[in-house]
């Protein structure tokens, strides 16, 4: 294992269950919600943590530290630039503050109350600024890249070790994107990859992105990168990677 992914796995322990276990609401938005989002702010982590536990995709528009392509595009829209900033096109909605955008989910995407987790409100900031330690300055300066034409959606779900270093450079080169997200609701989920293969364990879930994963690709495995433009799919973190330095690094 490299030292990157052992690193981003030590953020995916920091934050146990948070961002993977799923318990999708009754309502989905028509529209793509919209997130300005910094992949190792805190702040931003909560918020992809609610969309993973709430099944619901999202377009994430990465303001790295000097980004240049969606900041000044934020400050014009909110006043200040401040992450995570949420734009939800089906209500109209649109705030600044964690707690305030994951209370916004819930109420709006969510089974009715709160989770118990997330009415603690500083104790997960706190746990997800200890998340953010390991990955240091990965995912935060810009390091732009050529825009794709089209948009790249990644299934992925936010506590992924191998997800986040491929979130890592799409916010880093501020490549919009597409989060697919794809959480668990089944015990055989948490099982890898590989040992799904060999034990010939197919766990087959209700949630729509894993069923279209399933469908298109004859397997699940998280992150898988779609690139419409080029019309490739791609399983490996590395091998994604290598795709987005090959097409679209500057
Ligand atoms: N209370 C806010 C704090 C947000 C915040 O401080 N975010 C930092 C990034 S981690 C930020 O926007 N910094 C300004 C910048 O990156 O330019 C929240 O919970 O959303």
């Amino acid at each position: 294992m490299s030292s990157g992914v052992a690193t981003s796995f030590v953020s995916t322990l920091i934050r146990g269950t948070s961002g993977i276990q799923v318990t999708p609401g009754a309502e989905k938005p028509a529209e793509l919600l919209q997130l300005y989002d910094i992949e190792n702010c805190p702040y931003c982590r909560l918020v992809r943590e609610a969309l993973t536990e709430l099944d619901l995709d999202v377009l994430i528009l990465p303001c790295p530290k000097n980004g240049e392509r969606f900041r000044p595009e934020l400050v014009e829209l909110g006043g200040k630039a401040q992450f995570p900033y949420l734009i939800d096109p089906n209500t109209g909605a649109e705030m600044y503050e964690s707690l305030d955008i994951i209370d916004y989910l819930f109420a709006t995407y969510g089974n009715g109350d709160l989770p118990l987790k997330w009415k603690l409100g500083r104790l997960q900031t706190a746990g997800s600024m200890l998340a953010s330690a390991p990955r240091m300055k990965q995912g935060m300066q810009a390091n732009p890249g050529k825009e794709p034409e089209q948009l790249l959606e990644l299934y992925s779900f936010e506590s992924s070790p191998y997800a986040r270093i491929v979130r890592e450079k799409l916010c880093e080169m501020e490549i919009p994107y597409i989060v697919r997200n794809c959480g668990r609701t089944k015990l055989k989920e948490w099982l890898l990859p590989p040992v799904r293969n060999a034990l010939n364990i197919i766990p087959e879930s209700h949630l729509v992105n894993r069923r279209h994963l399933m469908h298109r690709e004859g397997r699940v495995s998280i992150p898988f990168l779609y690139d419409p433009g080029q019309d490739v799919g791609m399983f490996e973190s590395g091998d994604i990677l290598a795709h987005l330095n090959r097409y679209y690094s500057d």
